[in-house]
């Protein structure tokens, strides 16, 4: 604000902030991304967030949120609590600028790691001009205090009472989600569990607690860890054959730095990084500078001590991720965030320093513990010899595929049409499900290609062995690109179908292959998710029949709408039939019903947290069945996967 003296002061910044709260009304998708389930999730977030950058400060270790009756969610911590007293260049309380100013958040405290860029840090006036009321309540200078807004227009700040003896000072944030900004304001338990979690990992010590109100039975969890990122490398690797007991920790003093890693035997290298607690999907400069520090330290060790004397091909750099999960989570004092989705760290001097202190602390470690560094040597050994037999298996699938007729699968029936933007890949469940798609389908723009029975399970097999697999091979020659290997790229502008759709039985075996389809997309096609290509097809569950009058039906509720307007309705007896299999559906159904791109319905798979999407992987497809059986158990009463 320019305007900072005068009697005209109040009035002229008033205008202003009004403004500023118009402009996130006007456009909140600018500020929040989208105004659907994410941007909704995103307001919590945004008020944790605050709450988190306080315990950082080292002011807070508690921070609770509820999701309320009303469908309200309240955020409280235990930190200093937001200054009530009159802000020096605005002649109104701080806490009212806080709540009504875009970007006030931070100025405040300059040498604290503010979340900003990207999504985050777009502060809590945002939450308050997308909220129909917000509550802020304050315990500070042994009062409470409160302001309520609506819409984010400010009431006066009133003081409430004297604080108790022994009340701890702190905020309390309560707003209710305006419907006129988002139709669906229903929060989700599980989506908000993901990210609270993450962050009592990345905040060691601080206490998250989450309870949901909203049914008769309150559900409430509590995450506390005191061995921070520690304690999230074992949360991400649990089920996994281990290759050493402890998760290696390294970092500097005063924790700007913080690696934790551990490596298991299987195949797949998952890292997950942060910067200020935000989740750098997208990778940057940090990923940068532990890649090369773990690969030059063990690559350093391995030599002088010998391990790689009878290992003459080349290891890439690659090899030395296989099998790893880890977590890398650093402080950056300004950060720059790049990329598609602003989740890639643009900073150049932090690779730098991640490089130089993960080579230091982590070559500390190997010297300490010899018989860990031989076991993961010999590990990626292992994964470069894999490495090179998985290229001359692709080699001898393309040579093959350069004679046959134009290099696509026999049990393919292409679609007319060679604009990939238009086309569509169908991935059908059984070769009697594919002949009736292939009656069914528009063949201008729909290609079809039925799968036989179960997909290899590629969370149980090294890349070599996928590579032979009949489906996955004709899967990949259809697509038109080629399957990565080791560092390479997925070279996306080779795709033919630009819309590529699962099509599974609606039952259990169908919910099996579809599960085994998807964990290859992410695994090996992860790119296709991210660019929004890979859709599940659903099939109908019921058809109910009144007379001539038919109705497709794809959930239990939907089928009980229509039941009671059936039978509202009169007209006579009503027939229900449940479908199990694709194949019990005639070629026209099947087009009416789940091909037909204005009457189909269709999900579009995303990834929306890669940590919790991998955990979900592992612990379905992966090796122990004691940890599927418990996720399974766990999860069967509130959870469906989204991935
Ligand atoms: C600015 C200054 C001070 C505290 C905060 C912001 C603060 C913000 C939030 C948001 C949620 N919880 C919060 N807790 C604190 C304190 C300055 C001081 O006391 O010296």
């Amino acid at each position: 604000m320019s305007d900072s003296s005068g009697t005209n002061g109040y009035s002229a910044s008033n205008i202003q902030v009004l403004e500023g709260l118009e402009a996130v009304r006007k456009r909140p998708a600018m500020y929040i991304g989208d105004v659907g389930q994410r941007g909704l999730h995103h307001l919590v977030y945004e008020v944790v967030d605050n709450a988190i950058d306080e315990a950082l400060a080292g002011h807070c270790d508690h921070v609770r949120v509820t999701i309320r009756r009303d469908g309200a969610v309240e955020v409280k911590d235990n930190g200093r609590g937001i200054p009530v007293g009159l802000h020096a260049g605005q002649n109104r309380p701080a806490l009212e600028v806080v709540m009504t100013v875009l970007h006030a958040g931070g100025k405040f405290d300059k040498d604290s790691y503010k979340v900003s860029g990207g999504l985050h840090g777009v502060g809590v006036s945002c939450v308050n001009a997308l909220s129909l009321w917000l509550i802020a309540s304050v315990r500070r200078d042994g009062f409470l205090w409160e302001q309520r807004y609506e819409r984010g227009k400010p009431g006066e700040l009133t003081k409430i009472r004297s604080l108790q003896p022994g009340e701890h000072s702190g905020t309390t944030v309560k707003f209710l989600p305006d419907p006129e900004i988002f139709s669906d304001r229903k929060f989700k338990f599980s989506t908000l569990s993901e990210r609270l979690r993450e962050l009592a990992y990345l905040n060691a010590n601080v206490r998250v607690e989450l309870e949901d109100r909203r049914n008769n039975e309150v559900r409430h969890e509590e995450y506390q860890f005191a061995g921070g990122i520690q304690d999230f490398v074992a949360y991400l690797d649990e089920g996994d054959t281990l290759i050493h007991d402890d998760v290696i920790y390294v970092a500097d003093e005063q924790q700007t730095v913080e690696l934790a890693m551990r490596y298991n035997a299987g195949f797949r290298s998952n890292v997950s990084s942060f910067v200020n607690n935000i989740n750098t999907h997208e990778g940057g400069t940090h990923i940068t500078g532990f890649r090369r520090a773990l690969t030059s330290t063990l690559k350093g060790y391995a030599e002088r001590n010998g391990l790689l004397k009878n290992f003459k091909e080349d290891l890439s750099g690659d090899d030395f991720r296989e099998g790893i999960t880890a977590v890398l989570s650093v402080k950056v004092m300004e950060p720059q965030f790049e990329g598609q989705t602003k989740t890639k760290l643009g900073n150049s001097e932090v690779q730098g320093q991640v490089e130089s202190i993960v080579r230091e602390k982590f070559g500390i470690w190997l010297e300490d513990n010899p018989n860990t560094l031989k076991q993961i040597v010999n590990k990626v050994i292992l994964a470069a010899t894999a490495r090179h037999a998985a290229r001359k298996a692709r080699e001898l699938v393309q040579r093959k595929n350069a004679f046959s007729s134009g290099g696509l699968p026999g049990k393919l029936a292409d679609c007319a049409s060679r604009s990939p933007e238009e086309c569509e890949l169908y991935l059908v469940e059984g070769d009697s499900a594919g002949g009736s798609a292939k009656q069914a389908r528009d063949r201008q723009f729909q290609a079809i290609l039925p799968l036989r029975g179960k997909i290899l399970n590629v969370e149980k097999a090294r890349l070599d062995r996928i590579l032979e697999n009949e489906e996955i091979k004709n899967i990949i020659t259809a697509l038109g690109t080629n399957l990565p290997i080791g560092e390479e790229e997925l070279n996306l502008e080779k795709l033919r179908y630009h819309k590529v759709l699962l099509m599974t039985d609606a039952d259990v075996d169908g919910a099996h292959i579809r599960t085994l389809l998807l964990t290859f997309f992410y695994r090996h096609l992860r790119t296709l998710i991210d660019y929004g290509h890979v859709y599940i097809a659903l099939p109908p569950l019921y058809k109910a029949k009144q007379g001539q009058h038919e109705e497709y039906c794809w959930s239990d509720e939907d089928l009980q709408d229509i039941l009671s307007n059936m039978r509202s309705n009169g007209g006579g007896k009503i027939t229900i039939q449940r479908y199990k299999g694709l194949g019990e559906m005639n070629p026209d159904q099947l087009w009416d019903t789940t091909m037909n791109p204005s009457s189909r319905q269709l999900q579009q798979v995303s990834v929306e947290n890669a940590a919790a999407a991998d955990r979900i992987f592992s612990t379905l497809m992966g090796d122990l069945v004691e940890p599927r059986r418990r996720f399974i158990e766990e999860n069967a009463r509130y959870a469906t996967i989204d991935v």
